[in-house]
């Protein structure tokens, strides 16, 4: 069995597909026949010109629960099982989310920049900022990650709204048709959508408009989900207050226009990076792996794309 690794991935998952499972790290011309299983994360991903130059590839497992730069339907095609890292980063991500919604109403990254530069005198105090409770949220996406933040934000009595590509009866928020009727209804939109083809660009120029000049937007998805240069222009021109992002369009590159700004929170895609959780992840990818290698069913595969 041959094992490829696919990206820049965590080093210690890097060692043991090494050192247990013999990985290697390029699919060159001489072992590109041989693979059978690529081990990728969302930043890298296997797209349709790989799989086309590994024929004998049967799996693909994903570090991480977003797998957008993976073609699933080729994969499906192919007769390739996709895999990927649910439930055990869900905490950590809607943490990211909360802690995100919280900074940019209350300004606190900023505040800690003003107390560092030696503002903070007898004479100067701090603007006031905007109040948590009351804030109306909108979820944009409620799977599991969006469904944890809206939990944990709900400690803070806000009121919740959310868009999905299904309404989901019970779930107990106020459902909104569309993200431009949720990001009406909302003081921060709040990004939990799966990235992809599906997604790309939903948070567009009209729905920042919508969102309203007092409005905030937090994307802990994937910057695709965001018109990126909208944002940019949106927050420029005043017709929203603010953002939190922990993801971009091309990351690690963040737009020159954000980095000065004191009204955006800007992340470097941290939201499943504890110890803890990375760990998790870890782990579930080698157990994806020998449930593969043990009898083909591995543990969480992906749903299989629409034919
Ligand atoms: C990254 C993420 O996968 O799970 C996801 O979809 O975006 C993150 O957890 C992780 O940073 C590894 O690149």
């Amino acid at each position: 069995m041959t094992v490829l690794v696919v990206g820049d991935l965590k080093p210690s998952l890097v060692q043991t597909l090494r050192t247990r499972y013999g990985a290697v790290g390029e699919p060159s011309p001489d072992v590109a026949g041989d693979v059978d299983v690529v081990v990728t994360s969302g930043r890298f991903g296997v797209d349709a010109g790989l799989m086309a130059r590994l024929p004998a590839l049967r799996a693909v497992l994903n570090f991480g629960v977003g797998y957008d730069t993976t073609d699933v339907a080729e994969a499906n095609r192919r007769g390739v099982v996709v895999t990927n890292t649910p439930d055990v980063l869900t905490d950590c991500v809607a943490d990211t989310a909360a802690a995100l919604v919280l900074d940019v109403l209350r300004g606190f990254s900023a505040a800690d920049r003003w107390v560092r530069a030696g503002n903070w005198s007898a004479a100067a105090n701090y603007p006031l900022t905007r109040r948590v409770r009351g804030t109306r949220v909108g979820i944009l996406g409620l799977g599991r990650i969006g469904r944890a933040i809206a939990h944990r934000l709900e400690g803070f009595g806000v009121s919740t709204a959310y868009h999905n590509r299904r309404e989901l009866p019970g779930a107990g928020y106020r459902y909104l048709p569309d993200a431009r009727s949720l990001a009406a209804a909302s003081d921060v939109l709040v990004v939990a959508a799966s990235g992809g083809a599906d997604s790309a660009g939903l948070v567009s120029a009209e729905v920042l408009t919508a969102l309203g000049p007092q409005g905030y937007l937090v994307n802990v998805a994937r910057g695709s989900v965001v018109d990126e240069d909208a944002l940019v222009e949106a927050l420029r021109e005043g017709r929203i207050a603010g953002a939190g992002l922990d993801v971009f369009a091309h990351e690690p590159h963040v737009p020159a226009a954000l980095l000065e700004r004191d009204d955006v929170v800007l992340l470097p895609h941290l939201g499943s990076g504890t110890v803890q959780t990375r760990d998790a992840m870890e782990r579930l990818v080698l157990d994806n792996l020998d449930a593969f290698l043990a009898d083909g069913r591995v543990l969480t595969p992906v749903p299989e794309t629409a034919p």
